[in-house]
């Protein structure tokens, strides 16, 4: 079938349909019943090829991959359907025949928002790169009823709405209630002798809760070719609350229904800290549980109880810890419920799981109190037991006497309150640890995982980053999709590497021109969005420098604000011919409960109203806060960026992805030397790369006699810039709030090291104006990056993952 067969006729006929057979407008219909009206034609377009892979992936030929995630960030799907199936023009003609225009019918689509920050969009990224390389992946997730929260500022500060993402349909899930499956929890273990008289052990007197999946197609880029996203969402079972109705108390056994419903009702908002709630252990098992049961349930149809060759089949990668109870849960499947030996289905568990990293941050590691398992998932608390006497015997054997080291690798963490270390259970239960970047990988082995690197060197392994072309350049950036296409051809958007045909051209005037203009372009559409959320006129010869990630004291925006503020004092003490003119621009959201960062918001804006009040920075210096960041405002933002910030203390970021988009479409990165930073300095080059701080080995040394008061009486703008924010300039009317920051700064003990890099990086920001003053040169640096990008593509990464880890190209 050809795609391309479907006219812009068929199409707005499509669209009609469905606005009066599906949706029932019988009046004039507003933009968001066309959006979806759109959604379900275009819809209608995928199934076929839907239905084939569905089938192809019932037959067991090859080995198929399971991703299973507590995140996956998608963003919006009509646009990136619309491009996949080559439907662009169709689509604006068949739009423009309704009278309605495709960019504002496009933009009503919500946020699928079931993520934090960069593990769920890497996941949605790899999703669309296993689609588009024709891998048999399914992912499998959570539909949370509600995503990441809304942000919003109010008098400088953040508020956390609901995200209701769902509230008005979704075109994009079909639901499948004959798949449902039961999880259970709470209950006891219970031995029993099975009709050959053999102990056997059953999970009874449980709590069920039905798993209903939901699933979402992933479209191939003109491939034809479309995976599934599973995911689950909760609902209680009848019998949970038959006992409370037949008592006659109707009203109380409905309203149980809430307690299993409540699973999975809202996705947890923080991203590098635990937080030890039981709900999102629950979350973390229902996923686990469901979809393992999902799987098995198509194997046992096929094969019965032999799972001699399930590993053949079969492949789950986690991504990170948080669905690391699969380990527990396959081995509770296999041995409990098909009856297969401990030893045999160990063998089967650790063949087939594969887990990535994707934090240094030791307060990141999750860690979950035993009391919490045994009461939750007792019979998961006995499996994970087992697993670790049998683990600690080979422990034992390899290091005879050594006990230290048994006490430091064991996957119960012993105190007076006990915790079982996940990260633990997924490297011993896996045949596959990775890292994210290079750097990260081998601080692993090198630190967190060293004692298992030395017992298993090789399970370990890295896979750098990567984000989808289609969507991260493609998709967002039209004009430079157009300049590309014109000049190097087509080819790149499935294989990046043919980016590298621009390095000859930038050096070419001409081309250097055009490029620019077409930076000039995606500048106005982001000034034009600044200015409608902030208030805040970007001028669009100044150079844009933008952070937009989470908000956290690792990335130091901190840092950022240090220089805006310099810049600042610089301007208003009459160096202001110093300044270049600049636009500073920073978004991201903070964990709820996550004081200092969310102070960061507040310093953020405040200096920002007194800086774009001054009349003598006018000219020069403008700082924004962008509330609610998130992926659709990533794809206006990072086209109209000059310079990507990526300024984290060394060995903080386990990779970084938003650094990969922004160098993709053409922004010169300011960084420093972690994550994969380092692999974008490689590639591009030192001349075409920004670089300042600390390194991760300097960084140890310097930690012990790092000084910060001593570091600002010797320099005098640091000193200027901390009078500024100690006599209360950026505070007038609540003196004394940014006093937790202030003190951040000047403690011996700063884990992130911002004094330390301060002046490093306000020499490295003043290159880095110097160079934007030469548009030439700043044009030749920008070809480069794109030019250079070809690695830092989705598609590399997941072919690295099909060939070195789950053996299926
Ligand atoms: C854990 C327990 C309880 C509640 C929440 C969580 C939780 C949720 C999300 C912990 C961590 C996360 C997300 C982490 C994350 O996004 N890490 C980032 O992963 C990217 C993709 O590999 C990297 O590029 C980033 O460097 C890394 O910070």
């Amino acid at each position: 079938m050809n795609m391309k067969s479907q006219s812009a006729d068929t199409l707005k006929n499509d669209v009609e349909q469905h606005l009066l057979f599906t949706l029932g407008r019988f009046d004039k219909a507003m933009d968001k019943d066309v959006c979806k009206a759109l959604s379900l034609a275009v819809r209608d377009q995928l199934m076929e090829y839907w239905q084939q892979q569905s089938l192809k992936e019932m037959r067991y030929e090859k080995k198929r991959v399971f991703y299973l995630s507590l995140e996956f960030l998608l963003g919006r799907s009509l646009s990136n359907a619309v491009l996949n199936l080559d439907l662009d023009e169709q689509a604006r003609e068949a739009l423009d025949a309704l009278g309605k225009v495709y960019e504002e019918i496009e933009s009503e689509e919500r946020d699928a928002g079931l993520g934090n920050g960069g593990l769920g969009r890497l996941a949605a990224c790899f999703m669309d790169s296993c689609a588009m390389l024709k891998l048999p992946v399914r992912g499998y997730g959570i539909r949370y009823e509600y995503g990441m929260f809304h942000q919003s500022i109010i008098e400088g500060r953040q508020v956390e709405q609901p995200d209701h993402w769902l509230m008005s349909g979704h075109p994009w899930e079909i639901e499948r209630q004959d798949r449902t499956c039961v999880v259970k929890f709470y209950g006891r273990a219970e031995y029993f002798a099975n009709d050959a008289g053999k102990t056997c052990i059953r999970w009874v007197d449980t709590h069920d809760v039905f798993a209903v999946p939901y699933d979402m197609p992933i479209p191939g880029y003109r491939n034809e070719t479309v995976n599934t996203l599973r995911l689950w969402k909760a609902a209680a079972t009848d019998e949970f609350n038959l006992k409370d109705f037949n008592e006659g108390d109707y009203a109380d056994a409905v309203a149980q229904k809430n307690l299993a419903e409540q699973i999975t009702m809202v996705l947890y908002p923080n991203d590098a800290s635990e937080n030890g709630k039981e709900l999102r252990l629950r979350q973390q098992y229902f996923l686990a549980s469901a979809s393992l049961q999902d799987v098995i349930k198509d194997w046992v149809y096929e094969f019965g109880r032999d799972f001699s060759k399930f590993d053949k089949f079969h492949c789950f990668q986690l991504n990170d810890t948080h669905p690391t109870l699969a380990v527990a849960e396959l081995m509770r499947l296999l041995v409990d419920v098909y009856g297969v030996e401990w030893d045999e289905a160990w063998a089967v568990t650790s063949k087939t799981m594969a887990y990535t990293n994707h934090t240094l941050l030791p307060e990141a590691l999750e860690r979950w109190p035993v009391r919490l398992l045994g009461e939750l998932l007792p019979r998961l608390l006995q499996i994970i037991y087992e697993i670790n006497a049998r683990f600690l015997a080979e422990v034992a054997h390899k290091w005879p006497g050594d006990v230290e080291r048994q006490r430091r690798m064991s996957l119960i963490e012993e105190g007076h309150d006990p915790h079982v270390r996940m990260a633990y259970l997924g490297i011993v239960g896996s045949f596959s640890v990775n890292g994210v970047a290079a750097l990260h990988s081998e601080l692993l082995t090198k630190g967190l995982f060293k004692d298992f690197y030395q017992m298993w060197p090789e399970k370990f392994n890295n896979k750098t980053n990567g984000v989808t072309p289609r969507r991260w350049l493609a998709h967002c950036n039209k004009p430079l999709k157009a300049l590309l296409n014109d000049s190097i051809g087509s080819k790149w958007v499935t294989n990046l590497n043919k980016l590298d045909k621009l390095t000859p051209l930038a050096d070419d005037a001409a081309f250097q021109q055009k490029w620019l203009e077409v930076k000039q372009q995606n500048k106005a559409q982001l000034a034009h969005y600044v200015e409608e959320r902030c208030g805040i006129e970007f001028p669009t010869e100044f150079i844009f420098d933008v952070q937009v990630k989470r908000i956290h004291e690792y990335k130091r925006q901190l840092l950022n604000i240090l220089h805006a503020i310099h810049l600042y004092d610089k301007i208003t003490r009459g160096e202001a011919d110093d300044v270049e003119p600049r636009c500073i621009l920073i978004g991201g959201k903070a964990a709820p409960g996550y004081a200092i960062a969310k102070l960061i918001i507040k310093l953020t804006n405040n200096v920002a109203s007194v800086i774009n009040s001054d009349s003598r920075a006018r000219e020069r210096l403008k700082l924004a806060f962008l509330p609610n960041y998130n992926v659709s405002a990533m794809e206006v933002i990072c086209p109209g960026t000059d310079l990507s910030e990526q300024i984290s203390t060394a060995g903080k970021e386990a990779s970084g992805t938003g650094n990969m988009k922004f160098m993709m479409n053409g922004a010169v990165t300011i960084g420093t030397y972690d994550g994969a930073n380092i692999e974008i300095l490689d590639a591009v080059g030192e001349e075409n790369f920004f670089l300042f701080g600390l390194k991760v080995e300097e960084i140890g040394a310097y930690r012990l006699a790092h000084q910060p008061n001593q570091i600002i009486a010797a320099d005098e703008d640091l000193e200027r810039v901390m009078t500024l924010l100690e006599c209360g300039h950026f505070s007038m009317f609540e003196k004394g709030i940014f006093e937790p920051l202030i003190q951040s700064i000047l403690n011996p003990h700063d884990p992130w090291m911002v004094a330390a890099d301060f002046r490093a990086y306000i020499n490295a920001q003043k290159d880095a104006a110097t160079m934007y003053a030469d548009r030439s040169a700043w044009a030749k640096a920008s070809i480069l990056n794109t030019a250079k990008s070809g690695k830092f593509s989705s598609d590399r990464t997941i072919a690295e993952y099909a060939r070195e880890i789950w053996a299926t190209e």
